[in-house]
């Protein structure tokens, strides 16, 4: 025995953690970047007797990393006693499956509403309030300002946390998200007499400070306008939010995050067309002002528009957030923005709904989660097994350039990073000459993905595209010097062929064949 060994527990050493030292925050799995490719299943289907039907769809699909849910309701049956069959239940599979885990609590909300909270918080609305609406009806979301509330579920959160601690010293688990898409629908704000007497006084000066309001007193209609309530919100519930993720932390510090039902990042809709509350991409200073102990704000992607997509990337990796991605719909056109989260930033992604026990989710996910359905997700995961675990140190780096199928446009230029070069990736072209424009895939499902390893060397990836490089000073022109296809193992590139004559005179085209290409190019005038 010695105190060294003590204090060099596995639990307490390499624990999963966020870097921010790169150009884009990481996450850090036993010291190193770690990319997660993961899934979530449906809400209902993290328990046993489910569990086969996950494991078909999940290993099909080549994760790394399961998300599921833990449950209130069944962590916490009656108040003060702990069942944790289901949580080991989940360490148990997933490592027998050799996957990582990702753990949902859902507490005080799940999509705004305490459905998962247990019976003996439903059935005492006296000491668990409701949220009240402007008429006072109730609305079925609980009252930021429940204190009993905020003490009940840091209780039940701090003890998942403890028993993570002692049970995990593997760290299986690598991250925590704190409730799901918090926030209230159907009302702006809580309109209780707790609530009332808040929204009339004067906003907090911490809370003006980090946004850089000019105003430096006022209260909150005074302040935010005919923002006033939904701001109100976003404060009252990340504070709720900050203290419990807080408390859980001191427990036992994984990294954790909130995930956001959005508000439509071009077109902003008004009152009741989005969550309130939650951390919407207007509410976003205000969000990591209020809630420090939170490692990011995530966005779960349920548009599935180019414009769109591209705009919540720029807005949840902007101001140093640690951007994942939680959850996207699971219909294919979703599948092509996998590259582009990884252009972000993106330490993670994950498809919602992936498992084979029937439900579907449709019209907001695929309507059947067959061969069919999974192949886009499929390839995508694919593709980034031929980096051989280096992606996510080259995203750190901000080496990597990603880019999804414009179904507008159907062609786009990137300037590449550090270097003299762009790119143009086009969509639906034949992979032999034409002289037609892009016409774009019938069903979008283009994607592009480069690495820029020094300033004439390049990784290039893709599906269902064409890749061109072309240089940005006048009047130069370009060849290719080498293309070879091939992967990483252990950090060693291995070459399996070189693509030249009909393979590259006519740019770089990629199908639905997981193909990695390094590429050295030149220039002559
Ligand atoms: C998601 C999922 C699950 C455009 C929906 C999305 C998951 C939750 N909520 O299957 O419930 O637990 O985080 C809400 C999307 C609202 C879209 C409104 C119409």
């Amino acid at each position: 025995f010695s105190f060294a060994a003590l204090a060099q527990r596995p639990s307490d050493r390499d624990l999963p953690r966020i870097d921010r030292s790169g150009v884009h925050p990481a996450l850090i799995v036993e010291g190193k970047p770690f990319l997660m490719l993961s899934a979530q299943v449906n809400n209902s289907s993290a328990w046993q007797g489910e569990m086969p039907a996950v494991w078909r769809t999940l290993n099909d699909l080549g994760v790394n990393t399961l998300e599921a849910p833990v449950y209130w309701e069944t962590l916490e049956p009656e108040e003060g006693r702990f069942d944790f069959a289901q949580i080991d239940m989940l360490l148990r599979e997933a490592r027998a499956h050799k996957k990582h885990l990702v753990l949902l609590w859902f507490g005080t909300w799940k999509n705004g509403s305490p459905g998962y909270a247990p019976e003996w918080v439903k059935r005492d609305p006296a000491r668990f309030p409701l949220s009240l609406k402007a008429d006072g009806m109730p609305v079925f979301s609980l009252s930021p300002f429940g204190t009993a509330s905020l003490a009940a579920d840091e209780r039940a959160f701090t003890t998942l946390m403890r028993h993570l601690k002692q049970s995990d010293p593997q760290h299986t688990v690598l991250l925590i998200q704190v409730e799901n898409e918090t926030g209230m629908w159907g009302s702006m704000r809580d309109h209780s007499p707790a609530a009332d007497a808040v929204f009339t006084q004067t906003v907090p000066a911490a809370v003006l400070q980090s946004m850089g309001k000019a105003k430096t007193h006022g209260n909150w209609s005074e302040i935010f306008g005919q923002d006033a309530e939904e701001f109100f919100s976003a404060w009252a519930i990340a504070r709720y939010v900050q203290q419990v993720a807080a408390a859980g932390k001191a427990v036992y510090g994984l990294p954790m995050y909130v995930n956001a039902a959005l508000r439509d990042p071009i077109h902003p809709g008004g009152p009741g067309s989005f969550e309130s509350g939650g951390p919407t991409f207007d509410v976003l200073t205000l969000w990591h002002a209020v809630a420090p102990s939170l490692d990011g704000i995530e966005p779960d992607i349920y548009l599935p528009g180019y414009e769109e997509n591209m705009a919540v990337l720029r807005q949840y990796s902007a101001d140093g957030n640690a951007l994942f991605v939680p959850e996207i719909g699971n219909r294919p056109e979703y599948a092509r923005y996998f590259f582009a989260a990884l252009g972000h930033g993106a330490f993670g992604w994950s498809p919602f709904g992936m498992d084979a026990t029937g439900y579907v989710n449709a019209p907001l996910g695929a309507a059947h989660i067959d061969a069919d359905a999974l192949h886009p997700f499929e390839q995508n995961y694919r593709v980034a097994a031929l980096f051989g675990g280096q992606l996510a140190a080259w995203i750190r780096e901000g080496r990597v350039q990603g880019i999804a199928e414009d179904h507008v446009r159907h062609t786009e230029d990137i300037v590449l990073g550090n270097s003299s070069w762009k790119a143009t990736v086009s969509y639906g072209l034949p992979s032999f000459w034409t002289d037609k424009p892009a016409p774009g895939n019938k069903v979008p499902a283009g994607e592009a993905l480069i690495v820029n390893l020094g300033p004439d060397e390049f990784l290039v990836t893709g599906l269902h595209c064409r890749v061109d490089f072309s240089s940005m000073v006048q009047g130069k022109q370009h060849m290719w010097i080498s293309v070879e296809e091939g992967d990483y193992t252990q950090g060693i590139w291995h070459r399996t062929r070189l693509w030249n004559g009909d393979q590259t005179d006519y740019g770089l085209n990629f199908f639905d064949e997981p193909q990695l290409l390094r590429v050295r190019i030149m220039s002559y005038e």
